[in-house]
């Protein structure tokens, strides 16, 4: 066999990985294989693996041996369980190349602050998705209900859920899901789809829902500013003041379970997949006693499956 150039190859050439039966000889099985088609293979046992499994490393001459038919012909030997190639493997992890990403320690947390690793293995989770599209098509949808958004952010923009189905300003439901002209999302108190943020007073806008949203959805890997632990989502804004009391709250839920219910009941046709919702309001002196009915909020939520993180 001609030596392959490596960086082509994700396995290490002359390597093999065997796993005997329990009451191989093994060094029998070696001794057979001294010669395969005539010619010297060179195979050597190397280290145990695993004594428990009876797995060994192996060595052959891959330079006089055709790899595959030998590695067949391991394959078939009645005392070898199953052979197979020493692959290379990458790191399962995949960073952004987004600037203020270092900060972000709550990601990956090198010590910077605290203790190193008190951090939620963003690299780990990234490595299998950043968002986007499930398996089956479905686009990913998290819903925030907040204090409103700087929608237009250079950072977020991208990530914003819009409701293509409905169209702005006629004044018609076009949607047909109970809420008129709700393209941006839906504005508990106006009940409209503005979803500007609330000013302070002195005309300073909050910032807490954008903040929300870039833990959850900055747009990811696009050279600008942070990364949320979605890189790529789509953010469902529902509006509600700082002034909320539990009736509002309940209608922001009730807008969010709407999209999520019409989804799951059209096949995806209109509504929206939401599969998550972020409420960082509550009141540590309420007990579920008091409020049976937010509680069963939280059921129809997960009933359609959404999964609901709060700050009660
Ligand atoms: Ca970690
Ligand atoms: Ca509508
Ligand atoms: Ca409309
Ligand atoms: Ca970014």
């Amino acid at each position: 066999m001609t030596e392959v150039g490596a960086q082509r190859l994700n396995y290490k050439q002359g390597e093999l990985i065997l796993c005997f039966h329990p009451q191989a000889h093994q060094s029998s099985v070696i001794k057979k294989y001294a010669t395969f088609q005539s010619k010297p293979t060179a195979l050597k046992l190397g280290r145990c693996l695993s004594d428990q499994m009876n797995i060994w490393k192996a060595t052959f001459d891959y330079l006089t041996i055709d790899d595959n038919l030998f590695m067949q012909a391991l394959l078939e030997d009645p005392q070898i369980v199953v052979a197979q190639r020493n692959h290379f493997l990458k790191r399962r992890s995949i960073e952004p190349n987004d600037p203020l990403f270092s900060d972000q320690w709550q990601w990956i947390n090198m010590g910077e602050r605290g203790i190193a690793d008190a951090d939620v293995d963003a690299e780990e989770a990234w490595s299998l998705a950043t968002g986007g599209v499930t398996r089956l098509g479905d686009t990913i949808v998290v819903a925030v209900i907040d204090v409103g958004v700087d929608y237009m952010h250079e950072d977020l923009a991208d990530n914003i859920w819009v409701n293509h189905a409905e169209i702005p300003g006629n004044r018609i439901d076009d949607d047909e899901n109970g809420y008129v002209d709700d393209v941006r999302g839906w504005n508990v108190l106006l009940e409209n789809d503005d979803i500007t943020p609330e000013l302070f007073a002195g005309g300073v806008p909050q910032t807490h829902g954008t903040e929300i949203l870039g833990m959850v959805g900055a747009v990811g890997n696009n050279g600008i500013g942070l990364v949320g632990i979605n890189w790529n989502v789509k953010l469902m804004n529902v509006f509600f003041n700082t002034d909320l009391n539990e009736a509002d709250m309940i209608a922001a839920y009730g807008y969010i379970l709407a999209q999520r219910q019409i989804y799951n009941e059209t096949n995806g046709e209109k509504g929206a997949f939401v599969v998550a919702s972020n409420l960082s309001y509550g009141d540590e002196d309420l007990s579920p006693e008091d409020s049976p009915i937010w509680c069963a909020v939280y059921d129809s939520l997960g009933q359609q499956g959404i999964i609901s993180c709060t700050a009660t």
